[in-house]
């Protein structure tokens, strides 16, 4: 741990490196023989993506991948983690169903080239992209029975793929998401949400905790496979990835709203963590949705229970919270609280950018990478994703998104707040990949957001453009890693 003067650094053997997953990227939607996935369906819906666009050709990854390893290598970058596209491998997901070798083909191929450049690939096997045609068969996650064995027989098929040259397995992204924005607000697919304006189906109340407890015990069973079939004989460590923002009091002298930060903590991260680092769901979760809550079997904890060989942080904000007096909405998804950008006395929690959501905030990386490490016993933390988009950048020129400034300095910030934790905190954090390696397809929000080092001309051809940012990270890193 740090002592007095020491300056804020990073380890010897620090990781870093960027992420992206695979339908912000691929494209080729219909190439090769695959599948559909529920976003190729939901952006079909007029008005879910902000632009009407879809990843239909996104930044056509599919083709490029070997301009991506390029700008990877041109940047420094010691690691890549990407996603599969599970209806790329297994067009209609399930496992009686046939497998498609190109799909395979693919990654292998995007693997053999990261090697190649002395680039350590690190794997999501789901970010989002469910087959639709397990959703239309069964309901998808929402029937854990049929959807449990399905993603253990899709796991099983990448890790016997790709196992001997893959040491770092990630099987989900950010269940949060999955959960409540695909089950809850609808704003993601499959869009299911009690507000019959937006869906004729759905129910935020019950079927957004039945999601994630499908996803939890699916995480559980694909890592007790690959512990007992690969790990042995491949060597690698396997965990999941959880989104979590940083919380301060809207006032701060209100002992209500300083619990309610940390059951917004708990509502977000915990419901995932604490099953998996204490095997059981955290009792403010309990307390508020009653038997709307899954209750795990002894079979089931035994599965999800010990299941981290690391923890993947998602970070890039925070937010101000405020406690509500009320009764818990049937609906309510968070604890029962409000959530804003600025406090009681107007101060804002950080600046504005091109997404609503997102105000930098780099103390509160600090502060949530510790809170985490405390909470979880001090585990491995690999941090999976941390970047962010620029106001207005969408409407600027070429040469002027080249110059982003802003997003240099996000990363110096977080970086370094990052630094500190490792230096001063006693966390285990060995590893950070930038969100995002390129400017991609941003769900709904379609292409007008960028969340890149890298600026994609998706009116010329998708062609690449290192953004200054992309630059400037190794810059950050070299400083604070120890030679
Ligand atoms: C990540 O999620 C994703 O993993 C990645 O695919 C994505 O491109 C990247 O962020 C940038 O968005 O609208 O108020 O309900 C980040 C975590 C959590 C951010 C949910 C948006 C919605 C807030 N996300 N949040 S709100």
């Amino acid at each position: 741990m740090g002592s007095a003067g020491e300056k804020a650094h990073l380890p010897k053997d620090f990781l870093w490196g960027f992420a992206t997953a695979s339908y912000q990227i691929e494209g080729a939607i219909k190439e090769d023989g695959r599948g559909e996935s529920i976003w190729d369906t939901f952006c079909r819906i007029p008005g879910k993506i902000a632009d009407g666009s879809s990843g239909e050709t996104a930044c056509d990854s599919y083709h490029r991948y070997k301009e991506d390893v390029a700008l990877l290598k041109q940047v420094g970058a010691m690691a890549y983690r990407f996603s599969i596209s599970w209806s790329r491998v297994i067009p209609l997901g399930g496992r009686e169903d046939p497998i498609n070798e190109k799909g395979i083909q693919y990654y292998e191929n995007l693997v053999d080239e990261l090697l190649a450049n002395d680039i350590e690939p690190m794997i999501t096997l789901f970010h989002w992209d469910l087959p639709q045609a397990l959703h239309d068969r069964y309901g998808g996650f929402l029937n854990q029975e049929e959807y449990v064995k399905d993603y253990c027989h899709f796991s099983r098929v990448m890790f016997k793929a790709l196992g001997s040259k893959v040491k770092k397995w990630i099987t989900y992204n950010e269940p949060w998401c999955s959960s409540i924005l695909g089950y809850n607000v609808g704003q993601f697919a499959p869009g299911h949400t009690s507000d019959r304006k937006k869906n004729p189906i759905g129910d935020g109340s019950r079927e957004p905790w039945k999601v994630g407890h499908s996803i939890l015990i699916s995480h559980g069973a694909a890592v007790k496979i690959y512990r007992e079939e690969f790990k042995p004989s491949q060597g690698g460590t396997i965990g999941i990835t959880l989104n979590g923002d940083w919380v301060e009091p809207w006032d701060e002298t209100d002992q209500k709203d300083i619990e309610a930060c940390e059951r917004k903590l708990e509502f977000s991260i915990s419901w995932f963590a604490d099953p998996i680092y204490k095997g059981h769901y955290p009792e403010s979760m309990r307390k508020q949705l009653g038997d709307r809550l899954p209750t795990f079997t002894s079979d089931e904890i035994a599965l999800v229970q010990g299941s981290n060989d690391f923890y993947g942080m998602n970070h890039y904000t925070a937010d101000y919270i405020k406690h509500l007096d009320s009764e818990p909405e049937p609906d309510n998804f968070n604890g029962n609280l409000e959530t804003h950008k600025t406090n009681k006395s107007g101060h804002a929690i950080g600046p504005e950018t091109q997404s609503p959501w997102l105000c930098p905030n780099p103390p509160g990386f600090r502060k949530l990478i510790k809170w985490i490490s405390d909470r979880y016993g001090r585990p491995t933390i690999y941090v999976t994703e941390n970047g962010t988009s620029l106001k207005g950048e969408n409407d600027k020129t070429k040469d002027e998104i080249l110059e982003d400034d802003f997003r240099v300095e996000y990363f110096q910030g977080y970086i370094t707040a990052m630094a500190e934790a490792f230096t001063f905190d006693n966390v285990d954090v060995r590893g950070y990949m930038a969100w995002s390696l390129m400017d991609n397809f941003e769900w709904a929000e379609g292409y007008e957001t960028r969340f890149g080092v890298t600026f994609v001309d998706y009116e010329g051809g998708q062609k690449r453009y290192p953004k200054k940012s992309a630059k400037e990270i190794g810059n950050i890193f070299r400083n604070l890693i120890e030679s």
